[in-house]
Order: C-alpha cells, then structure tokens, then sequence
C-alpha cells in the first residue's frame, strides 16, 4: 500500500503556528458532528482531523503574505484548498480507484464509513470548499474560485485520476511521460492553485508577480510528487531510478526559489516550505 510522504518532518515555529491557524479555522468550518446528518459530519471531521501535512494551506498563507498581505487574509482559501484535497484523498481510496485501506495513519474513511457515505463525504468536502470561497469576503473571490474550479476539474485533478486509472488497468501505459503528466494533474495543479489563490486572496492582480508565484507552486507541486515517489519507490522514482527522481526534485525547488527573489523577505513562509521538501527529501 503507497503512504503518505513523511507524516511529520519538523516545522519551523511560524509554519506551526500557521497550522495551528489552519486547524482552528476549519474547526470552526466544519458543521459540528452532532448537525444532523450526524454520520457525514462525523466522518467528515475524522477525514479532516488530525489530517495531514496542510501543505497546500500553508502555500496558500505563504503566498499572501508574499505579496504584502497578512497571512490570514487569505486564511478562507487555505481552509478551501484543504478541504479539497480531502475530498480528493477520500475519493482516491475508494474500492473503485486505488482501493486502499489506510489514510493518515487511520483506516481509509470508506473503510470506517462504509462506502457510499465515503463518496457523500468526499461530495460534501468538495461542495464546503466552494461554499466557503463565495463567503468570503476577502478580494478576488471570483477568480479564487475559477482558478480551484480549473484545478480541480478535467484538466487538474479528474484528468490525473482518469490517465491514473488507465495506467491501473494497463500497467504498460505507465511510461515515464504518462507519469509527469499525471504528477502535473494530480498534485502540482492543486499545489499551483494553492499559492495562486493565496496571491489572489491577497489582492495580487493578473502580472509577472502572480506568474512567478504559480511558476513557484508549479515547480514545488512536481518537486512535491518526485520526492513523495522517492519515499514511496512508486511512480517517477521507479522509472526514472530513485537518485535521478531526488536530484531532479532538488533542481526543481532551486528554481522555485528562485522566482522568489523580487519578493524579499516577503516570501519567507514561502521560502521555509521549499526548505522543509528539501529536509523531507534529504531523509
Ligand atoms: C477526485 C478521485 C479523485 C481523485 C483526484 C489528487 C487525486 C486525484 C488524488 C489524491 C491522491 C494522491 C495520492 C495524490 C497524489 C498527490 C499526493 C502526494 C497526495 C498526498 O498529499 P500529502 O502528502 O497528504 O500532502 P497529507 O495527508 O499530508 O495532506
């Protein structure tokens, strides 16, 4: 069965107090067990807590603050990219897709749950996530919401998942091209929206400072996968070899760090993250 990247490297104190914003902000987010009906909002919230990484909540935070904004104006879109990326790990494990048994470290949430209030749960993460980015009130709303839409539509998410399934059922598609092309749909698209919406969110308008934060997010989403690959011996890292996998994931996170330059100080929660994959894949 494929794990998670490394549950928990260290953080910084500042992205542990992010988190610690993150968490209390969809704990505030998520109807409360007891609302009927009780079984979804309980599964919901098992899906949801203690989770995961919130990586992509983080980038999100990041990515406001680099340009010139405080970190929790963007904090809707965080909880949202998060709630997403549950949705999207629920439906993942289901029979019908990667069938796996466990996520974060617990039994996967069909496996608790039963089936069909899997996909429910998954539907209602999905539909929370966009409920929360029209309440928000912060700027950009509507192209926060197309930029998650794009993302998690046909040509991000759903079309990594369907090149993901004919690669299950025919193995010999799983050519090393195959693969990046899943890793850009699957995870770096998620991840490049993150730190978009985050600049949105911000009040970044449509420039050179927003394409080099999603060439940021582009270029940590695919480092992202490659090292996840590496930790798993899946995907990437068996075609391209293990060593090529990590070096390409480095050379990658160069890079984006270097988009970073024009913003200073500025992108120091954007720098720690690229520092914390380099530690996660040094290991
Ligand atoms: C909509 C069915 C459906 C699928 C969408 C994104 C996706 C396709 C499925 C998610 C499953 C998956 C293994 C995606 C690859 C990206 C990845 C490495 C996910 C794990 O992300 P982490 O490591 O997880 O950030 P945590 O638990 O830390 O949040």
């Amino acid at each position: 069965m494929m794990t998670s990247l490394i549950a928990s490297h260290p953080k910084t104190q500042r992205l542990e107090r992010l988190t610690a914003l993150v968490n209390d902000a969809l704990e505030r987010t998520l109807p409360k067990a007891a609302l009927p009906p009780q079984v979804v909002h309980e599964a919901m919230r098992y899906c949801v807590f203690p989770g995961g990484k919130r990586f992509r909540p983080l980038l999100c935070l990041g990515a406001c603050e680099a340009v010139g904004a405080p970190a929790r104006q963007a904090l809707s879109a965080a909880c949202a990219v998060e709630l997403i990326h549950t949705y999207s790990l629920v439906h993942d494990d289901l029979p019908a897709m990667d069938n796996a048994d466990e996520r974060r470290g617990q039994p996967a949430c069909h496996r608790k749950f039963g089936e069909g209030n899997a996909i429910l749960v998954g539907d209602a993460l999905l539909t929370l996530a966009f409920e929360l980015l029209s309440r928000n009130g912060a700027p950009n709303s509507l192209a926060i919401i197309r930029r998650f839409g794009h993302a998690c539509g046909t040509v991000g998410l759903i079309g990594g998942q369907v090149l993901d399934l004919q690669v299950i059922s025919q193995p010999r598609t799983s050519t090393e091209r195959t693969l990046r092309d899943i890793a850009q749909r699957k995870t770096a698209a998620l991840i490049s929206a993150s730190v978009a919406a985050g600049a949105l969110a911000g009040g970044a308008a449509s420039g050179p400072p927003l394409k080099r934060l999603e060439r940021y997010g582009q270029e940590i989403g695919l480092a992202f996968q490659l090292v996840d690959d590496v930790h798993d011996v899946e995907g990437l890292a068996r075609v391209m070899g293990a060593d090529q996998a990590r070096s390409e994931a480095k050379r990658l996170i160069t890079r984006a760090v270097r988009a970073l330059e024009p913003f200073g100080k500025r992108a120091g929660i954007l720098r720690q993250l690229a520092d914390w994959l380099v530690a996660i894949s040094a290991r």
